[in-house]
């Protein structure tokens, strides 16, 4: 029987049944997007966000891109996880010492308890340039800025939810400082979350619609079966970027070895808050809710750089499909690896 290990149950889980008939593994929400055009003053656009439960409902850091289109992340609570409450200005950091610190940008923020403390990634600016950012906060009021895990080019961190063979271990995606045309997912470990290494090839990128670069996207959750990543793949196409998403499996004990990937993407940009908007078709998933007793999975991306959309799925259903439409490739750590 396939156990979820790490999660817990929550009681007011977003959920909505798979509509009849309709045969994809993941179904949205039918009131999305969640999140529309302009939703608190000088707030544009609110998308690509982290949610997590906490207390009798969620909270959630949320990338909130303004009106001068600089990149902010601001906190968020909400009662059922669908109507969310964002403060009006963004989430203000002290450095360790408790000196207020500004990260330059910030954007595609992950959230997750790990041990009592809660950790955001996000992508920041080092000198200009993006790389990792890390903070953490035990009640989201005061947020914590820790040095940045890499040296630029970097994005899309995501750490496992807990310490494995006696290390924290993040995913990243190396990259540039402009609109990627490469990118695979690496795996960096850390035995205190400031000195990163041992640095690991987990997948390289495959076919379609994931042609052209792979990231991680919410936190890694852990089952029976291993470790199910959900992630986001690009395909370059004669009109741009076209971003989907995907799953896989990676071994619990060694992450860095892929189990399973699969072929199909479970979600593409087919609705108008995906196709339309700032940077049309993006599908970006950057956290997932997962209700342990039941395997249900409301799964928060954002659409066409603009809206939040939600999705839903069980975490049985996804890995039955991860498995049987499983290919791996020449880029795979496992078969790649020197
Ligand atoms: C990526 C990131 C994401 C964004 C996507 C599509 O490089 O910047 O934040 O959703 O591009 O524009």
């Amino acid at each position: 029987m396939l156990k979820i290990i790490g999660e817990s149950a929550i009681p007011n889980m977003p959920w909505k049944e798979r509509p009849q008939g309709y045969r994809q593994v993941m179904w949205r929400y039918s009131q999305n997007p969640i999140i529309d055009w302009n939703p608190v003053k000088n707030v544009a656009r609110v998308f690509n966000s982290a949610v997590i439960p906490y207390e009798d409902g969620f909270v959630g850091v949320f990338r909130a891109d303004h009106t001068n289109i600089s990149m902010h992340l601001h906190f968020g609570r909400s009662t059922d996880g669908l109507k969310w409450d964002l403060d009006e200005d963004p989430i203000k950091w002290v450095d360790e010492s408790g000196k207020p610190f500004q990260p330059g940008y910030a954007y595609d923020p992950r959230l997750r308890k790990i041990g009592d403390e809660y950790y955001v990634m996000w992508c920041t600016s080092h000198a200009g340039n993006p790389t990792i950012g890390l903070g953490k906060t035990k009640d989201f009021k005061t947020f914590v800025r820790l040095e940045n895990a890499f040296l630029p080019y970097n994005r899309n961190g995501v750490l496992f939810p807990r310490k494995i063979n006696g290390n924290y271990v993040l995913l990243s995606r190396p990259s540039d400082n402009a609109h990627t045309q490469f990118g695979d997912i690496y795996l960096s470990e850390s035995p205190d979350m400031k000195f990163w290494g041992k640095h690991r090839k987990v997948m390289g990128t495959g076919g379609g619609w994931e042609s052209l670069k792979i990231g991680a996207g919410p936190i890694p959750i852990e089952t029976s079966e291993g470790w199910l990543m959900i992630y986001h793949g690009v395909l370059y196409t004669c009109n741009g970027f076209v971003y989907s998403i995907g799953s896989a499996l990676l071994d619990l004990e060694n992450p860095s070895k892929v189990l399973y990937r699969s072929k199909y993407y479970t979600l593409t940009p087919e609705l108008p808050y995906e196709t339309t908007g700032m940077v049309p078709n993006v599908c970006f998933p950057c956290a997932a809710l997962c209700d342990a007793p039941t395997g249900r999975l409301a799964i928060y991306y954002g659409g066409a750089d603009t809206y939040t959309g939600v999705a839903f799925t069980t975490v049985q259903d996804l890995i039955a499909f991860t498995k049987e439409n499983s290919e791996l490739h020449p880029g795979d750590a496992e078969i790649g690896r020197d």
